[in-house]
Parts: C-alpha cells; structure tokens; sequence
C-alpha cells in the first residue's frame, strides 16, 4: 500500500480482536476495506438515489440544489426522458428489493432443491433430523401427515410426507396465480391487510421479474405503485422463499435450540488446521462440519502434523453451524480479510453472499486457499483462488475434498506470519420460535403467554428486532452495541440475528449474566427468572422470519392485539449495506413493523417519496421505515414507538405501576 489514508483502528471499531489485527494489516502494508473507506468517498448523488442508468441515453443525475431544499425554486427536475427524482429513486430502491429478496430466497430454492433431492433418495448424505418440523411444516403446506385404516390413524411415513412438502415448497417459487402458500401463517389481520392492499404475492420469481419488468425504462412511473411492488415482492420474500428455507433447514439439520458457542478471531488454533466457512449456504458446510469428525479426515490431519480442525464460520453461514453445532464464529462480515492475516487460515471456503472479492488479494499475501464452491459464484482473479464445486448429490465426498486440500496446505503456514488475537467470547445462542415458546412455557407445555404477561404487565416494554449487516462507512460492531445497551436498559427484549448478533457475542450481550449488568430492572427480573440473555440470538438472516413467526406466536397468545403492526414491537438495522437488508426492511414494514437503519436508503434526493416510505407506507401496512443514524437517539425513537403502542392497547400503565414498584421496592431495600 503507498503512502495513502489509512483508517485509524481505534476510530472504526470498538472491537478489540479487530483494532489488532488492523494494525498488523496496516504494519504489513495490506489494505482492507476499512482504508479502502478512508480512501474512498461515496458519491453524493448515488446516496440519495437520484441516479438513473437504466437507458444508455444517461445517467442522469438528478442532485437536489440548496434552493429546491429550501423551497425557493419549484423542483422541476427530470432526466432526459423525463422521469422525476421520485420515479428514479423508486426504480433504484424496488430493484434493490427485488435484488436483495432474489438472493434470500435463491438460497432457499438451493434448500428446497436438496430438500427433494434428499425426499427421493437422491442426496444421500442428508436426511431428516428433526421429524417433529416435519410433520409441524406438512401442516402448513396441507400435506396430511397421518392415514386412516379402518377406524385406525396411523402416522403418515416420514418419506412420503417429505416428498410431498418438497413439491409443493419447489413449486412457490415458480408458482403464476393465485396466493403463495406460507403468508398464510400471519395473523389473519394482517393477511386480510394484505389483500386490502393487493400485495399478496403469487410467486418470488414472478414477483422479482415483475419489478425488472416495471423498473425497466418507460414502464412504471408512479413511485407508489412501484413501492407497492416492491412489498409484495418483499413478502414473497420474508413469508415466502427465507420462512421456508428456514423451516427445510430445520428440518434437515435440527432446529436449534439454546447452547453455547464462542465467538472472535481468537477461536482459531496454532496447532489445527483452520477452515472457514463463509457465506450463507449451510448445506456445504453443514458437510463440512460432519467431513471434520469423521476418522479418515481425523486421521489425515495427524498425518499433516495438526492436533484436528478448527471449523469457524463467517457471515451467516457461521450463524447456521453455530446454532446447530456450537461451532465458533471467526467474525463477521468487515472481518473476513482479517481471518486471513492472522496468517493462520488454511482454507477459505467460500459458497454465495457478503464474500469480499479483495479475499483473492489478501489470499495471496498468505498461504491461504481462497475456495469458491458454489457455480454461481466464482473468482476470477488470484493465484490461491481454487474452484471446487460442489454437488449436493455428492455431499460429503465434496466436502471432504475441500477438508483434504486444506490439510494438505496446513505444512505450508508461515509461522513467521501467524498472529491470531487471543480475544474470544462465550455466548448462548438458538433461540429459535420452538425454543423460546419452551423456554417461556416450561417443560410440559410451550408457550408463549409468559412473555406475554410480561409484556402486558409491564417488566417487558417491548420487542426490537436488531438486525443485518456492519457496514465500513459507520463504526464496526458499535453502532449496534450502542443501540442494544440503550433498548436492554429501558427493559426492551432484542432479537438478534445476521452479523448485529455476531457484535452482540463479541460484546458479551448474548449471556444470561448480561441481564444483571445491561438490562433495566424489569428485564433483567424476567431474564433472571427463565434464564435468558437479553438479547436472543436467532440466528441467520435468512432466519429473521424466525422473528416473524415469533411475533405471530404473541398474536397467538392473546392481550396484545389483533394484528403485527398493534404489538409493542420494531426493528432496526444500524449499519445495514447489503440489498437483502432492504429486502428484509420492507417485509418487516409490510408485516406492519416500525423499521429504523443507521444507514440512510438511497432516496433522499427525492422528498415525495421520502414521505411515502416514511409516513404513507403506515396507513397502508401499519409499518413504515425510518432513518437515524445516531445509535441513542435513534433507541429513543424505537422507545417511543413502543410506548406509543403500549398506549393503544391500553397496558401503558401497567408499565408504570411496574416501574413504581421497583422504586419502592428499592427505597425498602435501601432503608
Ligand atoms: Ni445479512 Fe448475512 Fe452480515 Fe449483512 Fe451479510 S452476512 S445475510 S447481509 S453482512 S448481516
Ligand atoms: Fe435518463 Fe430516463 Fe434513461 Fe433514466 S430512463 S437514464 S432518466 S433517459
């Protein structure tokens, strides 16, 4: 790296392991994205969305001037063929939905796909671990799950209930008319919502063209009515392709239940060979995982001189084995260079999503095997790059190609340049729908009346869904740190999931013991009564329709309304990047949810539309997006939403009874 700006560490991330390990980059003269920010700066115009490029008769950039913010000239600005700034930056924005909602929902097709393949006995390295979904998922998908003979019921068998689900889960992708299935699993008062507003989606696929098809030049142009499509498209999303890859996973690789895992770069080894999966697929490395514990990949190693392996993940693959196998998080997505320099990584195994192309550069700097296995995803450039495709018919035999390869690399670390942070920390994480429904309602029967009861009487303000992704353009890990310790404090459970959950276990929020220091004194009491963390770790990003099908569940259990958009409940994305968090935004706020980012969405340079998605979007859905980037401010105005709720439904003042009575009960105490 020449003589440039570089990010000063200490400035960009409150997380130890990473401020390290930047520095050695920086001594090492490799540049990572956090100097690449420091270099580069965003483009005024694209931020606030009012860029068109969808005919070669552009761009045509659209800025807004100081007097048409004031007021004092008429905003008549168009691009060539006319089009407004609100038409321009609708197009943008529906097609980062349409983007974001293909690569969530494409990566459930891959699910549904190997789902099949495993029903009719092509795939034959996975099966089905946990029988109980299955037969829970045929319900939702009117498979009959037992037979009749005579007077008798008898369970339907295992195989044949999986292949039927796999058909007819295959075909909501493709499907043309009608109503795709899995959106009738909301609150019937949002269904019925939704087909007020004529956004129940028919297919993905048809739903995703359809925004190519709208947004291509001289289609739509009422910025409305492509935001329209753009929630439809967004539901076929989140109730759709993510809720059913969600619910095929658990099926085939065990729906996760609470247990422990460590996270940081600390969790790599000096004596094992060290592979990270990175990416968003798990049925790669799912095999992985099980390739690792088998004796001749255990014997393989010994014979390289290595004690074993270390299987670590990164994005939100590393969700995926973390909470079905306790295996370690490396880090999360502004780390992943960083796992390379540590110069202790033999593998990289990448599949699809949040994968850095610089991977190829620093791979180089290393002996690091940069690995792309997925035919969608592939890296032109670097001499460590090595393609191995895998084969979900060939599951394990791939697998366990890939573990060779990074075996055999093991002989080739330079100890010279190993330095791996010794930082790490313990976290309890899997906190599925299943498992907090039990975890709630005890060992006989789940459910969810106890969070409920909490939440009416106060101990509980309300539910925030932290989500997505850290983004080198805000402070790493902290902007979700902030955001979290100030909703705990004010007594408001989190829900966490994607790489916010990866800063909450790096910041020691995902242990019960974190209720007694962070939380407010109703939080903390419930916390310590069930024995929870304060924040929930989910899962994947895939898996936020976990948090739909949760909220749904508190519909179920009555007291909170009849609808998503009456709970005391929002979401927010503080250092959001990726078009799948805009994706996941819109089918949160579709779903009736307040959604709040840290990261502003490219529409600013366009005050109608800004109105539409910041206040029209609340009489249509019940949830609207909102923007502020300051992590304080911006849980004051979650808080605020809640409370705001807690009014409507009539328990705001239970919350303060509640609250007095900790008072007292303290001034008893102190006395
Ligand atoms: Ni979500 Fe997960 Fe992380 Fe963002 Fe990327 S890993 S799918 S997109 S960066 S949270
Ligand atoms: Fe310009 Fe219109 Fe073409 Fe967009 S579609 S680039 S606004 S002429």
């Amino acid at each position: 790296m020449s003589e440039e700006k570089k990010a000063v560490p200490e400035a960009v991330t409150t997380d130890q392991a990473t401020i390290k390990m930047l520095h050695i980059a920086q001594e090492r003269g490799q540049e990572t994205i956090f100097d690449r920010a420091v270099k580069m700066k965003q483009c005024n115009i694209g931020t606030e969305g009012i860029c068109c490029k969808i005919c070669s008769q552009g761009p045509c950039r659209l800025p807004m001037t100081k007097a048409i913010k004031e007021g004092t000239e008429p905003d008549n600005r168009m691009g060539l063929c006319g089009a407004t700034p609100e038409t321009i930056a609708a197009r943008n924005m529906v097609r980062m939905i349409a983007a974001g909602c293909s690569a969530h929902s494409d990566h459930g097709r891959g699910v549904a796909e190997t789902f099949r393949a495993m029903a009719y006995g092509e795939a034959k390295d996975y099966t089905i671990k946990d029988e109980i979904k299955l037969r829970e998922v045929a319900g939702y998908f009117g498979v009959e799950t037992t037979v009749k003979e005579g007077d008798e019921e008898f369970p339907r068998d295992k195989w044949e209930v999986a292949r039927e689900i796999a058909d007819i889960a295959l075909n909501q992708w493709g499907n043309q008319q009608g109503q795709m299935i899995y959106p009738g699993r909301a609150p019937q008062a949002t269904q019925d919502r939704w087909v007020k507003q004529g956004v129940w989606p028919r297919g993905i696929d048809r739903e995703v063209v359809e925004i190519m098809h709208r947004t291509h030049m001289g289609v739509d142009q009422d910025y409305r009515n492509l935001l329209k499509q753009g929630a439809r498209c967004s539901l076929g999303n989140g109730w759709g392709g993510s809720m059913m890859a969600t619910d095929l996973q658990d099926i085939m690789f065990g729906t996760p239940y609470p247990g422990t895992g460590n996270i940081n770069l600390g969790c790599l080894s000096h004596n094992k060979i060290n592979i990270i999966v990175h990416g968003h697929d798990p049925l790669l490395s799912e095999m992985i995982v099980a390739a690792v514990h088998t004796p001749d990949m255990i014997e393989y190693a010994k014979a390289q001189g290595a004690e074993g392996y270390i299987v670590a993940g990164m994005c939100c693959t590393a969700n995926e084995i973390l909470v079905r196998h306790g295996m370690p998080i490396a880090g999360d997505y502004l780390q992943q260079e960083l796992a390379v320099v540590t110069g202790a990584v033999e593998a990289m195994v990448v599949d699809v999503q949040c994968v850095m192309e610089n991977l190829a550069n620093i791979s180089e700097c290393y002996h690091t095997k940069f690995v792309t296995t997925m035919p969608i995803a592939k890296c032109a450039s670097g001499k460590n790059t090595v393609h191995i495709q895998f084969e979900e018919h060939h599951a394990m035999e791939k697998a366990k190609e890939i573990v060779k390869l990074a075996a055999d690399n093991f002989k080739n670390r330079d100890a010279g340049k190993v330095c791996i942070p010794s930082d790490t920390n313990k976290m309890v994480v899997g906190f599925s729908t299943e498992a907090i429904k039990y975890h709630l309602g005890g060992t006989f029967r789940g459910s969810f009346v106890p969070l409920n009861d909490n939440i009416i009487n106060g101990r509980i303000r309300g539910i925030v869904g932290v989500v997505g992704c850290n983004n080198a353009r805000v402070e790493h890990d902290e902007v979700h740190i902030a955001l979290i310790k100030e909703l705990i404090r004010n007594d408001v459970i989190v829900l966490t999931t994607g790489c916010s959950a990866m800063a909450c276990g790096k910041a020691g929020l995902l242990t019960p013991e974190a209720a007694a220091v962070y939380a407010g004194p109703g939080l903390a009491e419930v916390c310590e009564t069930v024995g929870i963390p304060p924040v929930l770790h989910m899962g994947s990003c895939v898996d936020n329709s976990r948090i739909l099908t949760a909220a749904t569940e508190v519909i179920k259990a009555g007291g909170l309304g009849k609808e998503l958009a009456d709970l005391p409940a929002a979401g927010a994305a503080p250092g959001w990047m990726s078009e799948k968090a805009v994706g996941i935004g819109q089918y949160f706020v579709t779903s009736g949810v307040y959604v709040m980012l840290g990261v502003p969405l490219p529409i600013y340079g366009a005050p109608k539309l800004v109105k539409h998605v910041e206040e029209e979007m609340e009489e249509l859905y019940g949830g609207k997006w909102d923007y502020e980037p300051d992590p304080i401010k911006s849980a004051h105005k979650l808080i605020a939403h809640l409370d705001k709720k807690r009014k409507a439904l009539g328990i705001d003042t239970a919350r303060e009874r509640v609250l007095m009575d900790m008072a007292d009960r303290q001034k008893i105490e102190a006395a």
